[in-house]
């Protein structure tokens, strides 16, 4: 079928015939669709029987442009191909965390899945000052297990050889190294600061040789380093949530490339919620301590929860291999020394792009609303400070930080927790 943008009044007319959707729906007449998508770049419809809801999807179309700017800023439509690779490949990996798809069209640049209405999106959540008790939990099983098992360590050579190749993702890698690792560090037109931010605030980012140096490289890193199958945009507006349970969505940014890059989103976003709610508590009426506290034990437990899920992964295949590397007296005790190197140098890669991904939603054109809808722009201000001042040391030193708890301390040196 040839490539046409569905409206609210088209989407029916598109699924009724379709084998997936009469075992779902019982009548296709008086359905109510509603257009949800809240993101930078998609259309997403959410389907449903109003005399039955349990009869309901979600519909996601991608169009020929950047629906955050518009049609006058042109973007390949067929990057919905790697949202629905990703989706295949993740769900293989890690079903409990990713929604279950029921059709996918490539010409049409869309797919239809399981709608997650008893979910929400986990950055409005965390604005909202609510917890998730297994949330480090989940999305460190589903980091471990994603990166993991597409990667070399896991993977035959010849295998990962050809998913690399198939996940060459040109357009959405290229808007990463743009709005992730340029136009933030530069005076670039597509920018935009809070007025409270002075020159001083902001060349103290785009004119500090030891930060930029740090950043190119970590962009270099980007574009060259096909480690594993990353889900390419792993900020909190791409994860939904309820108490119990979570989804990972929205994986069109997906190629093979550091693993560091999705560890160091999630991350990332949670230090900036974290700086947020010094102010956000407040307004909640809350005492400041406990749910800042919430935030900082989540991002610990999730570094250190995947650190032993990865290690224990490895371990598991080394036990069950015939490998002749580390077989001699000694070699045991050797291959751990590999695996903690290793370890090591994806905590420091994880902390670098972890600090890009804050510095540009500083900066850059796509903000988040965890701070940027911060009404008072002297406060938002003050939070951007600390969260700029908390990414420079994550890049510059992150060959020299100890470990995550390094991190926190630094975080809470800069807004205590009081
Ligand atoms: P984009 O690619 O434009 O960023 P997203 O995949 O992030 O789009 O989806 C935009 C919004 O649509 C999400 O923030 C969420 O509110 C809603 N959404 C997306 N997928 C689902 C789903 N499977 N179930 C329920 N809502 C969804
Ligand atoms: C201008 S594109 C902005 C951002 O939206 C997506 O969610 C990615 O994070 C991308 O960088
Ligand atoms: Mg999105």
């Amino acid at each position: 079928m040839e490539y046409r943008q569905l409206t609210p009044e088209t989407v029916v007319d598109y699924i009724k015939n379709l084998d997936s959707m009469t075992r779902i729906f019982s009548r296709f007449d008086n359905l109510s669709i509603h257009e949800v998508g809240d993101g930078n770049l998609n259309y997403v419809y959410t389907i449903t029987n109003p005399d039955k809801p349990v009869e309901t999807v979600v519909l996601k179309q991608a169009v020929p442009y950047l629906r955050v700017v518009g049609d006058s800023w042109p973007l390949a439509k067929e990057r919905m191909k790697f949202e629905i690779m990703a989706l295949q490949r993740q769900k293989e990996l890690c079903p409990k965390y990713v929604p279950d798809v029921f059709h996918a069209d490539e010409p049409m640049c869309l797919i239809i899945m399981q709608n997650l209405n008893k979910h929400k999106i986990l950055r409005g959540e965390i604005i909202l000052g609510k917890t998730f008790p297994f949330l480090a939990d989940h999305i460190s099983t589903f980091l471990a297990r994603t990166l993991y098992a597409s990667s070399d360590l896991a993977l035959d050579s010849t295998t990962k050889k050809h998913r690399v190749a198939e996940f060459i993702n040109t357009d959405l890698c290229n808007l990463t190294e743009n709005f992730v690792f340029t136009n933030a560090f530069e005076k670039h037109d597509t920018n935009e600061y809070n007025p409270e931010l002075t020159e001083a605030d902001i060349n103290s980012v785009q004119e500090n040789a030891k930060l930029k140096i740090a950043v190119a490289e970590m962009k270099y890193k980007f574009m060259n380093n096909a480690e594993a199958m990353v889900h390419g945009d792993l900020h909190i507006g791409s994860i939904m949530a309820n108490e119990e349970e979570t989804y990972v969505i929205d994986p069109e940014f997906a190629f093979y490339g550091p693993m560091g890059f999705d560890i160091g989103a999630f991350i990332g976003n949670l230090f900036m919620s974290y700086f947020s709610h010094e102010h956000r508590q407040k307004l909640l009426g809350r005492e400041p301590y406990e749910y800042r506290n919430w935030l900082l034990n989540t991002i610990m437990a999730t570094w250190n929860g995947f650190e032993q899920k990865f290690d224990q992964l490895w371990l598991n295949d080394h036990n069950n291999a015939d490998s002749l590397y580390w077989n001699y007296e000694g070699g045991e005790e050797h291959f751990s020394q590999q695996r903690q190197a290793f370890l090591k140098k994806l905590f420091s890669d994880s902390m670098g792009f972890g600090a890009c991904k804050m510095m540009r939603r500083i900066f850059g054109l796509a903000k988040v609303a965890d701070i940027a809808d911060i009404e008072d722009l002297k406060e938002r201000a003050r939070i951007e400070r600390m969260t700029l001042k908390l990414a420079e040391y994550m890049v510059v030193d992150r060959d020299r930080i100890e470990n995550i708890e390094s991190v926190v301390a630094a975080a809470k040196d800069l807004s205590p927790l009081v």
